[in-house]
């Protein structure tokens, strides 16, 4: 992080850092998780690593980076591995749980605006906006589905968002005790907003950054794989 970087972050109070928990869910990400985590922990403690079953190495190397490692032994999913890290950041004493994706395409300067809101008692949640803030280098597909995906949350969730599948997320402690992910994989974004719609939770969209490299392009969502989250919200509605 650059001086000119560090000067632009908004303060954020000792107690609420001390008792922030940052919930970091990995799948195979051996290459990002050891700057990620590092990156996070110079300026949060408390960051868990939810080692969602890697098979290449990614647990050793969290060991090394972060505060807290958790491992589920088979993948279970995005949405399993972040309720396990909400789950342990809660019996831990957390009065702030934010979780943040492992791939890097994350920024930690955005994590104290996304703190604010709730610290300071405006709401219960708030949710990362890349639309509201900057996509660096996002290609048009990716934009296009993202944009199916917002229009999917104001017809089916019936919530109005500007982005809606974004990792970045941060939750007061009621909020974190009320919400209850059961969808184990990616369909969990819009579990999310329904759960957020129904609990009548106030939550915010914060501007943020999300960052498209080469790493996280590779390893991220397809659109067949957007497909896949529909099929997966659909059933998981069915058979709740
Ligand atoms: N794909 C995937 N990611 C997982 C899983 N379990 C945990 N994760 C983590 O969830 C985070 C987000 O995964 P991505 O596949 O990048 O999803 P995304 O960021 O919503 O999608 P993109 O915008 O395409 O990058 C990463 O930190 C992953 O390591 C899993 O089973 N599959
Ligand atoms: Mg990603």
């Amino acid at each position: 992080m650059t001086d000119e970087a560090k000067e632009q972050i908004r303060p954020v109070p000792p107690d609420v850092r001390e008792d922030l928990f940052v919930v970091i869910a990995a799948f195979n990400e051996v290459a990002s998780i050891e700057p990620v985590a590092r990156e996070v922990r110079a300026m949060f403690p408390n960051v868990v690593v939810v080692d969602d079953g890697s098979t290449d190495g990614t647990l050793d190397v969290a060991r090394r980076s972060a505060k807290y490692v958790l491992r589920h032994v088979i993948n279970r999913g995005q949405g399993a591995a972040l309720q396990t890290g909400i789950e342990f950041a809660l019996r831990h004493g957390a009065r702030f749980i934010l979780t943040f994706d492992a791939d890097g395409q994350h920024r930690v300067e955005d994590i104290p605006a996304m703190l604010e809101p709730i610290w300071r008692g405006e709401c219960e949640i708030t949710l990362g906006s890349r639309f509201l803030g900057k996509a660096v280098n996002i290609p048009s597909t990716r934009r296009n589905l993202l944009r199916l995906a917002v229009l999917f949350t104001k017809i089916v969730n019936r919530v109005k968002l500007t982005d809606a599948h974004n990792g970045l997320r941060a939750f007061s402690r009621r909020a974190a005790e009320t919400i209850h992910i059961t969808m184990d994989r990616m369909a969990h974004a819009s579990e999310l907003i329904d759960q957020i719609r129904l609990s009548g939770l106030p939550f915010r969209e914060v501007p943020v950054e999300i960052r498209y490299t080469v790493y996280s392009l590779a390893k991220g969502q397809s659109s067949r794989g957007a497909l896949r989250i529909v099929w997966q919200y659909l059933l998981g509605r069915v058979f709740q």
